[in-house]
């Protein structure tokens, strides 16, 4: 925690928020989600869980137990049931007679496309993982998959899901040393990637990456599974590394699913702390499909048979994971997948992808629609949008401009807009308006959903009253929770359970507005958020010191018009380096190397001091000010009070 406060002045003026949008009717009456949800789940939360999961999910073996909350802060769902996610995102589908649907639309960026019935998508998925047990790989193991936004990048979590091995997804703009680091934590068999993926108009290699990765060190990776995409040329390590295609094609289409407890593991996906550490966030099976499949049918209105949805997100995120791979497949749906970026091979993309797909249920990121504002609303104005009649957001805060706007431009002033909140942890949505039954706030993403317990706390742990702010806790045990930290039960503990006793801290800062609906402010921690994309300060600042004319780093996160968050540094040179030329580019491309593009500053400042606390701590909030370009703050808690003046005025001075 730093000391800052969660709630900031600038943020103030989102609850003058007046505009408010009340269901339409027509919608309301064809609606999944009905108010009475809201009743039926206070009246037994766990009686309203347990008919979820006995009407969204096929068990092999029923269950009899719902909530076994004894060895808290782990919780077991449904933990006597017997299931498998694949079957129930694939094979049941085709078994009642609905295989000749489509399952996915993918479309390349350069323009190549492919559909997959649910039917081919069994065969598919039958296929690798018939492919993943000759390599060795059991019920158990960790697979690490490393792929661009392709169809093969679905059909491998499927796959790994159907013989019980927990996938680790690992985002493929990290880098080679990010993807190294989750390997050896999750102590991966196998690694599945690519020769590369089409990005910006030009193929972009993976393959040298996993092969940095594993250079050298003793690695627990037997074999790389790497996909053909681009045609790139690949080094291909005798023994290996074997060629998708080859051993897809010759393994056999039949395969059995591994039926497995409902609390085994489903997969681990890594995600930003307050240390430098990345968590493996993991979760288990029968809990997290229930709420996957509960929120993507009622939060998105979802109609298996006539709807076509798009969710934006890469895989290599927990959106992805939730909301492209397990909720929609689960629930029978046909959807789109998009290998690359909205503006290539012109800004049109999206828009031109959601007519020709007759796309009905879009799902993206506040940073998507501000850029999407900035080109301007002739793009979309361009293309056939009148098949939407759902849009979602997820990731970060959506300023009530940007949410007017997406629902003006993009779903011609007529659809719903559920704004849902939840992160990597939760597994699945926690909190959002259900689109038909809620009267929507721009800016707010309102209330719990039916069977979720959420509020807001001061510091002492007590709900704040109507209009309050403070911290936003999870007060009851859900069924998608995480189940713990890879390897780290005591962080766990630690990270999420001792801020407040007994009850689940988010991280996020909130406030109540005079209805009670819960308006998100942004972490109060030391996590940033970039495009929704969550970065540690002290990963940065890590990989920043790392370098060997680096002294010491601060980093901040400060607002940007687009990206929502922007990464500035700020970075005291070693003596002798101050005045070498092109290393603020230098200090940019090493950040990049070390962690991802993503974390790349936006601008890093060469200072001579860092304001610091009596203790030692970086005061970041005087940073921040700094990098928001206001007045600096009250900064009377500094050990050495002329250090703001030094760093402000050599800021402005000529460079
Ligand atoms: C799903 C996802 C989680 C953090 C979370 C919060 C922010 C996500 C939000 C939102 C306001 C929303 N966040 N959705 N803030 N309104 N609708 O993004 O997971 O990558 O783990 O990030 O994102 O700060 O704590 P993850």
């Amino acid at each position: 925690m730093t000391e800052d406060s969660p709630t900031s002045p600038s943020l103030e003026n989102l609850l003058t928020e007046e505009r408010r949008f009340a269901p339409d009717p027509e919608f309301a009456a064809q609606a999944n989600a009905h108010p009475e949800l809201y009743s039926w789940a206070s009246a037994d939360r766990t009686g309203f869980w347990a008919d979820q999961a006995r009407e969204l999910i096929s068990w092999q073996q029923p269950f009899t137990e719902v909530l076994d909350w004894s060895g808290a802060p782990v919780a077991r769902w449904f933990a006597d049931g017997r299931l498998n996610a694949c079957h129930n995102a694939v094979d049941r589908h085709v078994e009642a007679g609905r295989g000749d649907r489509v399952a996915l639309h993918f479309e390349g960026e350069p323009g190549d496309t492919r559909a997959y019935t649910y039917a081919e998508l069994q065969r598919e998925v039958s296929r690798v993982a018939n492919v993943l047990t000759d390599l060795g790989v059991r019920t158990g193991d960790r697979v690490a998959i490393y792929l661009p936004m392709i169809a093969e990048a679905v059909v491998a979590m499927l796959a790994c899901a159907r013989i019980g091995a927990p996938h680790s997804v690992v985002f493929g703009g990290f880098s080679a040393e990010a993807l190294r680091s989750r390997i050896e934590d999750a102590e991966a068999k196998l690694v599945i990637t690519a020769d590369g993926g089409f990005r910006r108009g030009a193929p972009s290699a993976l393959k040298p990456a996993v092969d940095e990765a594993l250079a050298g060190g003793a690695s627990s990776v037997e074999h790389v599974l790497v996909v053909r995409r681009t045609g790139q040329d690949v080094d291909i390590t005798a023994g290996r590394d074997v060629w998708w295609h080859e051993a897809v094609e010759a393994a056999s289409s039949e395969h059995t699913p591994v039926w497995v407890e409902a609390e085994h593991p489903l997969f681990i996906l890594y995600t930003s702390g307050t240390t430098g550490k990345p968590k493996g966030i993991f979760h288990t099976t029968g809990g997290y499909l229930t709420q996957a499949a509960y929120t993507h049918l009622n939060v998105f209105d979802l109609k298996p048979e006539s709807d076509v949805y798009w969710c934006t997100a890469d895989v290599g995120w927990v959106t992805g994971h939730t909301y492209v791979v397990y909720g929609p497949l689960v629930n029978g749906a046909t959807q789109v997948i998009y290998e690359g970026t909205p503006d290539t091979p012109h800004r049109g993309r999206w828009w031109e992808i959601v007519a020709k797909y007759k796309v009905s249920i879009l799902y993206t990121a506040p940073t998507a629609i501000r850029t999407c504002m900035k080109w301007g609303e002739e793009i979309p104005a361009g293309f056939d949008l009148s098949s939407l009649r759902v849009l979602g957001s997820v990731g970060e805060p959506i300023n009530p401009e940007a949410w007017v706007w997406y629902r003006r431009v993009i779903g011609g002033d007529r659809t719903p807009i559920v704004d849902t909140w939840w992160q990597t942890e939760t597994g699945a949505i926690m909190i959002s308006p259900l689109p038909g039954a809620t009267t929507l706030k721009p800016g707010s993403a309102q209330v719990p959903l039916p069977g979720i317990s959420a509020d807001v706390v001061d510091d002492e742990a007590h709900p704040v009253p109507n209009g309050g702010g403070g911290y936003l806790v999870l007060t009851e045990p859900w069924p998608a929770m995480l189940r713990g930290i890879w390897g780290d039960p005591q962080r766990y503990a630690d990270t999420y359970w001792s801020r407040f006793r007994g009850i689940y801290f988010a991280g996020d800062g909130a406030k109540k507005d005079e209805d009670g609906d819960i308006w998100l402010l942004g972490r109060v921690d030391d996590v940033m958020n970039v495009s929704g994309h969550r970065l540690s300060t002290t990963e940065i600042e890590s990989a920043l010191v790392s370098h060997p004319s680096v002294a010491e780093a601060a980093v901040v996160g400060a607002s940007d018009d687009t990206t929502g968050q922007a990464v500035v540094a700020f970075v005291i040179l070693r003596s002798g380096n101050e005045e070498a030329a092109g290393t603020v580019e230098e200090l940019r491309a090493h950040v990049a190397r070390a962690i991802g593009p993503i974390a790349k500053p936006r601008s890093i400042l060469v200072v001579s001091e860092l304001p610091k606390t009596r203790s030692g701590k970086i005061m970041r909030r005087l940073l921040r000010d700094v990098a928001e370009h206001r007045t600096v703050g009250d900064a009377t808690t500094l050990a050495d009070a002329s250090v703001m003046d030094l760093i402000t005025q050599g800021l402005n001075k000529p460079a």
